[in-house]
């Protein structure tokens, strides 16, 4: 590959440099110049500690939102009204469950940890989204969910199939179509009840009116409070900005919303001819830094519930650590490659598949 070959050849003229200095400058020469050419940086290349940091932080607060996202969906399980939904719905939630899985995976190639990251997740020094502190009150919310929570999250992370670190790139493939489909589901189920008795629009209403604004916030702050972005788009590990995707989601949604016979709930909305994009309210940020501050409707149960489950899977971890013990001492190693990440991920994302992997706005059967 050639990223892997740049750096070699650069690492092999930069380690006949005595100096320590001129050998940094040269690494880091051909790290811009990789990134500058759109190609990957892998993670046994040389690359920027504050690259290397910044994408620990993303990618954990990434894998942390994932499995705290399994909370409020998971709450409406035992309650799915029939057997097909309730399948859906565990499928769904079991898929979080991987996404947080190649995360922390994708973070390990970074030189961290994944006890290392929970821990920071537990102890509060990193973060989760704050979409996942708000309740689901009522079935109509798992339809919401699906399809505003994880159309934003669609249109958030299939950019970053082309991020320039990429483990994390590879792994966003892999997790975008699997949201794609959560996304369809849960306009499906918006679908079925919009169309359904009076009860069951007003459900879908509601659940819409709810969590419309906090999947807005989901972007992250206006770019003029975004302290990372600047950076973290010169490195191509974001390719947009956070207004830029707001913008996308909220012009992708206005006819999603129209087929399916629901408001958003937003009385400034309106088609602007001349910039080509809807307008919209004004977002509340005080809630929004209330929340990452810990102070939304469920950021403590969240917290409490994730703590709990770390603390009852103990065993889990104890008796898959001993079974891959016995596995490398066995003659085999069968078991040393079990943990791999990445080795079959799909690769080589492109603007097509960007655009292949949008929100229909259609139902599917
Ligand atoms: N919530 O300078 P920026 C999903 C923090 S996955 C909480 O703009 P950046 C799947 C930010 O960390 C959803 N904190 O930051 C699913 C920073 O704090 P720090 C998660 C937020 O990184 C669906 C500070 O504010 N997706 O939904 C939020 O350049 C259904 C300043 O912000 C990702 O993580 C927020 N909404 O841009 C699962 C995607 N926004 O670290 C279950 C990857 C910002 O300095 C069910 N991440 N902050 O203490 C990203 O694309 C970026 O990290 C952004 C933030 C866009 C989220």
């Amino acid at each position: 590959m050639a990223t892997a070959a740049a750096h070699q050849t650069a690492r092999a003229e930069a380690d006949g440099t005595a100096d320590e200095a001129a050998r940094t400058a040269a690494y880091e020469a051909v790290f811009d110049a990789a990134v500058a050419a759109d190609e990957r940086i892998e993670p046994r290349d040389w690359m920027p500690d504050a690259y290397r940091s910044t994408l620990v932080r993303q990618i954990a607060q990434h894998a942390h939102s994932e499995i705290i996202g399994m909370q409020p969906e998971a709450n409406w399980i035992t309650r799915a009204p029939s057997l097909r939904r309730k399948a859906i719905l565990m499928a769904k939630v079991q898929d979080e469950a991987g996404h947080g899985l190649y995360l922390y995976s994708a973070a390990e190639t970074l030189g961290t940890s994944r006890d290392e990251l929970l821990d920071k997740l537990h102890h509060g020094r990193q973060k989760y989204s704050s979409i996942f502190n708000y309740p689901t009150l009522t079935w109509a919310d798992v339809g919401a969910i699906g399809w505003l929570v994880d159309g934003a999250a669609i249109t958030n992370q299939v950019p970053l199939c082309r991020c320039s670190y990429g483990p994390y790139a590879r792994a966003m493939v892999r997790i975008c179509k699997e949201e794609s489909f959560h996304q369809r589901q849960g306009y499906e189920l918006l679908l079925a009840l919009s169309r359904g008795t009076p009860e069951q629009h007003e459900m879908a209403q509601d659940a819409v009116n709810r969590w419309w604004w906090p999947s807005l916030m989901m972007f992250g702050p206006p770019d003029d409070e975004s302290a990372h972005s600047a950076q973290s788009m010169a490195w191509k590990i974001k390719r947009h900005s956070n207004d830029e995707l707001r913008q996308r989601f909220v012009d992708i949604c206005v006819p999603q919303a129209e087929s399916l016979g629901l408001r958003l709930p937003d009385p400034e909305l309106r088609w602007n001819e001349e910039r080509g994009h809807h307008d919209f309210g004004a977002i509340d940020w005080t809630e929004f830094w209330e929340v990452l501050k810990g102070n939304g409707p469920c950021n403590e149960q969240r917290m409490a519930q994730r703590r709990q489950a770390h603390e009852e899977g103990a065993w889990v971890r104890e008796a898959a650590a001993a079974y891959a013990g016995k596995q490398a001492t066995g003659a085999s190693g069968a078991g040393r490659a079990s943990g791999a990440y990445g080795a079959s991920g799909a690769d080589g994302a492109s603007e097509t598949d960007e655009q292949a992997d949008q929100p229909t706005g259609k139902a599917r059967a």
